[in-house]
């Protein structure tokens, strides 16, 4: 069984781990009181201050942070220290146009690194791998964050990016990759992609495959393990907490070890905001404890697990979470970007020739994924001539595609043609079923 990148934190007894969180969490509230003009005013209106925070079980006294938080402080109004510190930003998708923007100081890059250190270092990676990053590189997290990492742990990074996958293979050829990180349905689409091109599995030196930045299923695990004769991982993160790496498969592949010493992890009813007790499914929360650009308290994650402090057979004591296996939002990953309706609901109310009526239609071909946006036209506009609907859906696609990202097939339908719905309205069909 592999080693550990930090033992003395990764077997750490488990009340010496709350006592190091506690403090951290104090420290952070404290400081998020005096640099975050946010924080100070919501810790005010939910009655706590910083001297109202000791330790762990204090934590529940803090109120929630929101996603529409970051939007509402744009860009950097949630920074807790000067720009002068700050020296990485990356963004995601945020639920409407605006996207959802983080911040890093130096050290809390090298805490990131630290954590995809780890990471690499429970399934066996080593100094001696050869890691193919292909995971993008730029606002996502993704590539530059294995990449610090793996440069870390003294492994030689080949930075490929997404995309090219003809070249991908090439270079895993060529390169002699024996690690691969990418999405896991890029790591199958690149599986077909060598099958095209008579590439065998064995013409490759890959034996690690770190996967993660949407959900998938035990199902495709083993599908890929299978293609490409790997050992297959789960690496789960976000943006806002600090990208990949903060949680992470063992080789024991029983649930993801959460870097608990910089993160702390509730799982919370998604209705009621009640924390659950320990074993329930819910929505994971998590509070940054050691961030300095960006230490978010309480944030609501969306993503749907149930958390496991049973240690694991690999000896590391920090607590588990299951695979993700839903979300408590709309949120849709596609191609691994993240995409809000709302996000296509603001395109469409620029046109007034098409109606909010829409519908997404999702779903996974030869491994890759495809969406389709039917949209409502106004009524009457029909019987236009067809070439004037057909610069329309170019207009209307391309729109899309520079707002989301990702490209989308649009097609207009005839007015009052999409199903209404008498409560919520139903906006997508998500045909690919990831989460089991
Ligand atoms: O996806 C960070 C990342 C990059 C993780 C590379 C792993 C590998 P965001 O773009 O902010 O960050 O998207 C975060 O993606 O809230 C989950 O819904 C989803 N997600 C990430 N990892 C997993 C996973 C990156 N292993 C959102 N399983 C999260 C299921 C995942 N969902």
């Amino acid at each position: 069984m592999a080693g550990y990148w930090n033992a003395e934190i990764e077997t750490m007894d488990i009340e010496a781990l709350k006592k190091l969180q506690g403090e951290r969490l104090k420290a952070t509230v404290e400081r998020v009181y005096k640099n975050v003009p946010y924080y100070a005013e919501k810790m005010k209106r939910a009655g706590v201050t910083p001297d109202d925070i000791n330790g762990i079980e204090d934590l529940k006294k803090l109120p929630f942070t929101y996603k529409d938080d970051l939007r509402n402080n744009y860009p950097y109004g949630m920074f807790a220290v000067p720009m002068d510190q700050v020296v990485r930003i990356h963004a995601s998708s945020g639920t409407t146009g605006k996207m959802t923007v983080v911040g890093y100081t130096q050290n809390d890059i090298g805490v990131w690194a630290e954590c995809i250190a780890r990471s690499l270092v429970n399934v066996g990676v080593t100094d001696k791998d050869i890691v193919h990053v292909a995971y993008g590189y730029g606002l996502f997290t993704g590539g530059l964050g294995l990449h610090y990492g793996a440069e870390k742990i003294g492994a030689t990074v080949v930075p490929v990016s997404g995309g090219n996958t003809k070249r991908q293979v090439q270079l895993l050829q060529d390169f002699k990759a024996t690690v691969l990180c990418c999405t896991p349905s890029y790591a199958l689409y690149i599986a077909d992609e060598m099958a095209e091109l008579g590439v065998k599995k064995e013409d490759l030196s890959l034996r690690v495959g770190i996967f993660g930045a949407e959900p998938w299923s035990e199902e495709m695990r083993r599908q890929i393990e299978e293609r490409l004769g790997i050992k297959a991982y789960d690496i789960y993160g976000l943006s806002e907490i600090i990208g990949p790496g903060v949680a992470m498969d063992c080789e024991c592949q029983t649930g993801l070890h959460i870097m608990a010493d910089h993160f702390i992890p509730e799982v919370i009813d998604p209705v009621t905001e009640e924390v659950l007790p320990e074993g329930s499914k819910g929505e994971l929360v998590f509070t940054c404890i050691t961030k300095e650009a960006l230490p978010l308290i309480r944030y609501r994650t969306r993503d749907l697990t149930i958390l496991d402090w049973e240690k694991c057979p690999c000896g590391r004591t920090s607590p588990r979470m299951l695979r993700v296996t839903g979300r408590s939002d709309d949120m849709l990953i596609i191609r691994g970007v993240n995409v809000f309706p709302s996000q296509v609901e603001s395109v469409l109310l620029k046109y007034s020739e098409v109606e909010p009526h829409y519908m997404i239609v999702v779903d996974r071909k030869d491994n890759l994924d495809v969406m389709e946006i039917q949209i409502e036209v106004t009524n009457g506009l029909f019987s236009d001539e067809i070439r004037k609907l057909e610069a329309l859906e170019r207009t209307i696609r391309d729109d899309i595609e520079s707002t989301l990202g990702i490209h989308a097939k649009v097609r207009l339908v005839e007015h009052k043609t999409i199903q209404r719905s008498e409560g919520k309205a139903k906006r997508v069909i998500d045909k690919r079923q990831l989460y089991k």
